[in-house]
């Protein structure tokens, strides 16, 4: 087995940082030791394989994106970066594993769902993958069918309060999935926007004639966000469900979050790059001689960007500093603007939405120590650390440890990175961060013992990943 140790470097953590050695053996993190350490009289530099000078940069456990969507079938279209792709691009990021959406609808059942993922993913992926299951159609059959998940190491499971007639569930069959959550232990995830109320504002805005795409925005308003959180979060508590509500992006959102935690409720957020550094006047903006004012369908997400004159992205800066938010992954839901975005040319409501950000997570929230808006060890706790404890990860992923999966990534704060479509590795014929400078760089990637990236080379390959069965969360109470 092949031996490795990064030596010279800081290694960080959730909860501090210091100069020590990584010593990796095969897959797994053998030792952390004290820099330039002898091991039974020998230098454990002389002795092993491979050594990776990390001096003057920092060591961290490699990144965990906790939600993405390769190959989702969407908006009439399938999300550009199949598992091969799209897992390639993340590791070259620093994104060590990834937990994915399998997909279940109306009629289909949910075991038919998981397996097709299982499908879609197994032999293509670069790093390590694991699952959450959409329930797209809550009835008896799927009810039951989500008993049986915690033993195929899916731990928790995503309901929509938006998208009637796609993914919706009204609120008895919210409760009643809920319910399931709170016997089992699956994390109940929850795409919270009142989707029939936002369905309504878009037809009223298309009847008027504004089509453009930053009316996908105006009509999901924030008052639809804060509305479904609120009621998510009762749901939960009524139910003793845990609550996990994903892509917050309205400050109202919150702190409907924050108000439930005070109370000492188990609800938890969970944050994206795009509402930190967008806003829905850039998209107003938005302008190319290719596209026009088309050019904003590259920001049409859901739920959308919010208004920098509100302050929703301070405040969400703010969330993240104070826990109010725990986590930051991306959503990761690609579409290529010819062939894909175009489909709502002439109305915003056929535009898929997506960002596609897999590639870019651990450079934006870097970005953020480099601002002072979060220290270097909420850096790892908010992309590494918190999503392995929230999804069942932890001890194996999440932290550099004896034991731990060999996951590493090290980082170099006198680095630079600019992002552009002409160098990221994301299937995808734009970026959404285009021309968003980076002061640092991820140097190397460790996936599983293996370097995957280094001195700007790809060294991986596809099937490297393996399927990852998750345990429960950590923060069941
Ligand atoms: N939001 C998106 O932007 N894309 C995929 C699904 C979702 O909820
Ligand atoms: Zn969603
Ligand atoms: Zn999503």
């Amino acid at each position: 087995m092949a031996t490795t140790l990064i030596t010279g470097g800081t290694v960080v953590s959730a909860t501090g940082r210091g100069e020590a050695d990584v010593l990796i053996d095969g897959e797994t993190i053998a030792a952390v030791l004290a820099p330039g350490s002898q091991l039974l009289g020998t230098d454990v530099a002389a002795s092993v394989d491979t050594v990776i000078d990390a001096t003057g940069k920092y060591v961290i456990p490699g990144g965990i994106d906790a939600h993405t969507h390769m190959e989702l079938p969407f908006g009439g279209t399938n999300a550009s970066d199949t598992f091969e792709t799209g897992t390639r691009a993340a590791a070259w990021g620093g994104t060590t594993s990834i937990i994915d959406f399998a997909v279940q609808r109306y009629g289909e059942r949910v075991q038919d769902g998981l397996a097709a993922w299982h499908e879609k993913a197994a032999g293509n992926c670069a790093i390590d993958y694991g699952f959450h299951q959409i329930v797209g159609g809550v009835d008896d059959d799927s009810l039951a069918a989500m008993r049986g998940l915690v033993d195929e190491g899916i731990s928790s499971f995503k309901l929509f309060m938006a998208y009637p007639g796609v993914f919706y569930s009204d609120d008895a069959q919210v409760l009643k999935a809920m319910q399931v959550s709170q016997e089992t232990g699956l994390l109940t995830m929850m795409h919270a926007e009142n989707g029939p109320a936002i369905d309504v504002l878009a037809a009223q805005l298309a009847d008027a004639g504004k089509k453009a795409p930053y009316y996908h925005g105006i009509a999901r308003a924030w008052q639809m966000e804060e509305e479904a959180t609120h009621r998510a979060i009762m749901l939960a508590n009524l139910t003793g469900a845990p609550l996990y509500v994903v892509h917050v992006s309205a400050k109202q959102a919150v702190d409907q979050l924050a108000w439930a935690r005070d109370q000492g409720w188990n609800v938890f957020g969970e944050t994206c790059p795009q509402y930190l550094y967008l806003s829905l006047e850039e998209q107003l903006g938005a302008f190319s001689e290719e596209w026009g004012q088309f050019e904003g369908a590259k920001w049409v997400c859901s739920t959308p960007l919010r208004s920098s004159r509100d302050g929703h992205q301070h405040h969400m800066w703010q969330a993240l500093r104070t826990n109010d938010i725990q986590m930051v992954s991306t959503d990761h839901c690609p579409f290529c603007m010819k062939g894909q975005k175009d489909l709502g040319l002439d109305d915003f409501r056929a535009i898929p939405n997506g960002i596609g950000s897999v590639e870019h997570r651990m450079d934006l929230m870097y970005q953020g120590v480099v601002t002072g808006k979060i220290t270097l060890e909420r850096w790892v706790e908010l992309t590494s650390t918190t999503p392995a404890r929230m999804f069942g990860l932890y001890g194996r992923k999440g932290v550099i440890q004896p034991g731990a999966d060999g996951d590493v990534v090290v980082y170099d704060p006198n680095g630079h990175t600019r992002i552009s479509a002409a160098s990221h590795h994301m299937n995808m014929d734009h970026s959404a961060w285009e021309g968003f400078e980076i002061d640092g760089h991820v140097d190397t990637v460790i996936s599983r013992g293996k370097v995957v990236v280094d001195g700007g080379q790809y060294h991986g390959s596809k099937g490297d990943g393996r399927f990852l069965k998750r345990g429960l969360s950590q923060y069941l109470i």
